[in-house]
């Protein structure tokens, strides 16, 4: 009886963590050329057609006290005063996007950081050029995620949610 118990419990902790691990969160932005250039809509495609669930999304004009505390750990860079005003230079798309290894398939999906080096099929391999005008950013691991949703949304902005299409996604 014990065991049998057991075995279901284990069972359960299994099905609970394989449910938790499909929660990861990733901070995902369209940058302001990709506001300008009409790419809002098929970026967010790209996502939504994946298969993972859109948890908050606003438009916003980030001020540059916010850019510069996203980009803090690149405040040393030549190129951080560029970076910024280029990221203040109209309005953004913060969202935040939730799935399984989000935020690590959420890279590949954007492609390497400079254009040039990204594969055709990633967005930045698709859609843009040069590295100053790359159109999307995308955390880089689960920790900066975290800071980076903490950032630029409130608490009560992400809305947990279940999908029709939940149990066609996930086995
Ligand atoms: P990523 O956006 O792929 O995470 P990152 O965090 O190293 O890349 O840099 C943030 C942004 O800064 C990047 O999207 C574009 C800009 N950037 C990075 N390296 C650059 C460079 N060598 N010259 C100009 N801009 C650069
Ligand atoms: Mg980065």
């Amino acid at each position: 009886m014990i065991a049998t118990l057991l075995v279901f419990y284990s069972l359960l902790t299994v099905v609970y963590s394989d449910k938790m691990a499909n929660k990861e969160r990733t901070f995902i932005m369209v940058k302001p050329d990709g506001v300008q250039r009409g790419l809002v809509g098929k970026i967010i495609e790209r996502f939504e057609q994946k298969g993972f669930r859109l948890v908050a999304l606003k438009f916003t004009w980030a001020s540059k006290e916010l850019l510069e505390k996203h980009y803090a750990d690149l405040a040393g860079r030549p190129f951080f005063p560029g970076l910024v005003n280029y990221m203040n230079s109209g309005p953004v798309v913060p969202m935040v996007w939730e799935g399984l290894n989000v935020v690590k398939t959420g890279r590949q999906m954007l492609g390497a950081t400079n254009p040039a080096d990204s594969l055709p099929g990633t967005i930045r391999g698709d859609f843009c050029i040069q590295v100053g005008r790359n159109i999307i950013h995308g955390s880089d691991a689960v920790e900066s995620a975290n800071k980076e949703i903490a950032l630029w949304f409130d608490e009560k902005e992400l809305i947990p949610w279940t999908p029709a299409s939940n149990d066609w996604i996930y086995e």
